[in-house]
């Protein structure tokens, strides 16, 4: 079978998982959110990376409903939490550029938190700089209807794709987030070491949060302490973990 009807399928038969990766703030060392990453687990393949098949759901249209799904299962787990009394976090969603760009990411939104009673405030979406760049007006409109919902937005991938600076001042965005591609050399990369310093003081100028990705260790986040970075994600505190174990985190927090 084609990787799209068996991505079809899979969705149907229930086979998506989302892992959670938790979101650290540097000042207080607390857990302050959760990026859910989407999991295929094939039967027979075991675990299947969304680098191999979000393209591929891009393509053929499956990433309208895939998306969907992902957005439900973020708010009723995010809600899930709050039902049990575990701390409150924010859940980030990512959103590809045909997601964002051409299915009706506001509507699934609104239903998503309707259906689930999660609340908006809570809810970050994280969009990459290629999306912005590609059709900043219609991303600029969809934003802003977004931003109207209470929901939060996040710029994924930082500093990779062409991002221009004016546009990036007119979207009503919260927060950077660093790509792990610049956090990975520190402290050897002295070229890195000024990009990461550089988009911290520059999205701080702009009235944002910042926060570094792929953070592996203690030198990284001590680095990114100094330059006053917000937050950070990354296997120095966690690899993204099934829904059971990331509550186990979130235990200890209370
Ligand atoms: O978790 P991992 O490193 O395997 O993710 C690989 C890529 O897949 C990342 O770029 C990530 O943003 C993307 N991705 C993970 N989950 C989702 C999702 O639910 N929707 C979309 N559109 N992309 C996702
Ligand atoms: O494009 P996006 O930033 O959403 O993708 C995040 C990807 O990075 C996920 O696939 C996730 O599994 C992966 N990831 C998360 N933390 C780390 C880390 O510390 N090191 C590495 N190498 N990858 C990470
Ligand atoms: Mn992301
Ligand atoms: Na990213």
């Amino acid at each position: 079978l084609a990787l799209e009807a068996r991505l079809r399928r899979a969705l149907d038969l229930g086979h998506m998982r989302l892992y959670y990766q938790p979101q650290v703030d540097l000042a207080t060392g607390r857990l302050v959110g959760a990026e859910a990453l989407l999991r295929w687990l094939d039967p027979e393949q075991g675990l299947i990376s969304p680098a191999r098949f979000i393209p591929v759901a891009e393509s053929s249209g499956v990433i309208g409903p895939l998306g969907i799904w992902v957005l439900n299962e973020a708010c009723r787990q995010g809600q899930r939490w709050r039902d049990q009394g575990l701390p409150e976090l924010t859940i980030a969603v990512n959103v590809s550029l045909h997601q964002f760009l051409l299915t009706d990411i506001v509507g699934a939104t609104t239903q998503a938190l309707t259906e689930s009673g999660f609340p908006a405030r809570l809810l970050e979406l994280e969009i990459t700089e290629s999306a912005l760049a590609e059709k900043p007006e219609e991303a600029l409109f969809v934003l802003n209807r977004l931003r109207e919902q209470g929901l939060r937005l996040a710029i994924d991938d930082f500093g990779t794709g062409y991002s221009s600076l004016a546009h990036l001042k007119r979207f009503p965005v919260d927060l950077l987030k660093i790509d792990q591609g610049f956090i990975r050399d520190i402290p050897n990369s002295a070229d890195d070491m000024t990009i990461s310093s550089s988009v911290i003081a520059l999205g701080h100028a702009m009235g944002l949060k910042v926060l570094a990705e792929g953070v592996e260790t203690r030198e990284q986040l001590q680095f990114l302490q100094q330059k006053g970075c917000d937050c950070f994600q990354g296997y120095y505190c966690s690899r993204p973990l099934p829904a059971e174990d990331f509550a186990r985190l979130l235990e200890k927090e209370r």
